[in-house]
């Protein structure tokens, strides 16, 4: 019995590896590190997030792995401090539902999701991306304001051809 246990322990060990990995809820942290330089170039797109919009700086990109960089820029008129409606966004890239349209919350799991993202703050993160109709949202939630981001207009439709 006593290789049973070690077994166990070894088991218990890989277990709690993968737990403390998987605690981070960044999903771009879980893209496998390939060396940069090498391979063909994957294509990017700037996703800027407002008060209230989602503003993609291209409607289409080319499938494959896609870089995002989610900005969250100042707005004219002095922006919003923190605890404010609006002082943090989010991107979530998911896959709309055929037939549906952006707005209606018929899309599929996340494939990337930037979170937390403050004012003047900037986040970066790859997707693999078929050609579709994805749909790209803020889902947050303000609590104090009850001000779902959503609802207001943030979300925007990519196509990835
Ligand atoms: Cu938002």
């Amino acid at each position: 019995m006593k290789r049973g246990s070690v077994g166990l322990v070894g088991f218990a060990l890989l277990t709690a590896v993968a737990v403390a990995c998987g605690g981070n809820d960044d999903d771009a942290r879980t893209t496998p590190i390939t060396s940069a330089g090498t391979g063909p170039a994957g294509a990017s797109i700037t996703v800027n997030l407002k008060n209230w919009a989602i503003e993609p700086s291209s409607a289409t990109v080319k499938a494959g792995t896609v870089t995002f960089r989610a900005t969250h820029e100042e707005e004219g008129h002095g922006g919003h401090g923190a605890g404010e409606a609006g002082a943090t966004h989010q991107l979530v890239v998911a896959r709309l539902q055929d037939g549906a349209d952006v707005g209606e919350t018929k899309f599929g799991a996340p494939l990337l999701n930037l979170a937390d993202i403050k004012v003047g703050e900037e986040k970066t993160g790859k997707a693999v991306l078929e050609p579709g109709r994805y749909e790209l949202s803020c889902l947050v939630v303000d609590g104090d304001d009850n001000v779902n981001h959503y609802e207001k207009g943030m979300y925007a439709l990519l196509i990835v051809e």
